[in-house]
């Protein structure tokens, strides 16, 4: 009788709370997505590879992206965020879209190619890090020699799963310049002196690309006065001069010194973290893992999982890119984070 009471729930679109409630209320979060490490060394002649074998023509954009284990399908590299390593070769270009996902490209090597966002065109150094927000329109281009190129990051898992997603083709294969090259950092950059004519007040950073230039400067002015993060050492966050707030609502962008030596605390937050090796070698342990990264290489911290970073050089600075998904746990008040 009772196995028949449990078959016609469920015919009428029930289930017993009772048989799930363990699994629906954990003690704490337990990600789907694993620590891992993506290699650059390895991923970096395949991409060559595709850049001689597929026309820009064939591909919306050349991207390998960098999937999560324990994320195949949909493929992401967290749960809420994604990453890939895209390349593009002298003279090509890649179709002008928009989609609602925030976008971001942290510049690894290569000179000569820009983004045009919203008319702008951005112009990419290794080290930089180019904004393409939510619905702003973007293609890019690559005018100088070899090939290019760079990490794009978005925020395309978080936003499908709030069923979020838009996306547009531009009518024409990539946009025009409206507006001098690399106005708004140009504008922008000096940060506490913002245009007064036009303040556009918005989620997003105005700001087209955040020059290596700039980051080194900052670094350089705090020196070794800085007394940093015990876990995660100078960090510096890239900030909306709108407000000091985050770059976008969903995606928090940082970029950290480990000094020579360093050896971090353990800790663990909500907000799941992609890193980038900028420059330098360590080794961070992830949970149960030991990610040995080098310069450029990728790596995933899964929500809740406990890290400790290490620079294994004592004399060589190790200096990491990383983005989470903390503005928006913030924003939800789901932001937690313990130090061990
Ligand atoms: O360059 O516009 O890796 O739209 C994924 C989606 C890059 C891009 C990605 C994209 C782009």
């Amino acid at each position: 009788m009772t196995e028949e009471a449990y078959e016609a729930i469920a015919r009428l679109g029930t289930a017993p709370l009772w048989r799930y409630f363990g699994n629906l209320f954990n003690a704490e979060p337990r990600s789907r997505a694993v620590p891992y490490l993506w290699r650059y060394p390895e991923l970096r002649p395949y991409l060559l590879h595709f850049a001689d074998v597929l026309s820009l023509e064939e591909a919306e954009r050349r991207v390998l992206m960098l999937v999560n284990p324990g994320l195949p399908d949909p493929p992401a590299t967290t749960t809420t965020l994604y990453a890939g390593i895209q390349v593009i070769l002298p003279g090509e270009t890649a179709q002008a879209h928009r989609h609602s996902a925030g976008a971001f490209r942290f510049i690894i090597e290569g000179r000569g190619a820009y983004t045009t966002v919203n008319g702008e065109r951005v112009h990419m150094h290794p080290g930089d890090l180019l904004l393409t927000p939510g619905w702003h329109w973007h293609d890019h281009a690559h005018e100088g020699d070899g090939p290019m190129l760079w990490l794009d990051g978005l925020d395309f898992p978080l936003v499908n799963a709030l069923e979020a997603g838009f996306f547009e083709l531009f009518g024409e294969r990539t946009q025009k310049a409206e507006v001098p090259d690399d106005i708004s950092s140009r504008q922008f950059i000096h940060g506490r002196l913002t245009p007064a004519w036009d303040p556009r007040p918005g989620p997003n950073s105005p700001i087209g690309n955040y020059p290596w230039t700039e980051t080194a400067r900052a670094f350089d002015a705090i020196a070794e006065d800085a007394t940093g993060s015990d876990a995660d050492g100078v960090v510096l966050e890239y900030t909306n001069p709108w407000n000091g707030g985050p770059v976008m609502p969903t995606i928090g962008c940082r970029i950290a010194r480990l000094r020579p030596g360093f050896r971090g605390v353990v800790r663990r937050q909500t907000p799941s973290t992609i890193y980038h090796v900028v420059r330098g070698s360590g080794a961070s342990r992830v949970d149960d893992q030991l990610l040995e990264w080098s310069e450029k290489d990728v790596f995933a911290v899964p929500g809740w999982a406990r890290y400790q970073h290490v620079n294994s050089s004592t004399s060589q600075d190790a200096v990491l890119f990383s983005y989470t998904d903390a503005p928006a746990i913030t924003a939800l008040g789901l932001y937690r984070e313990e130090v061990a």
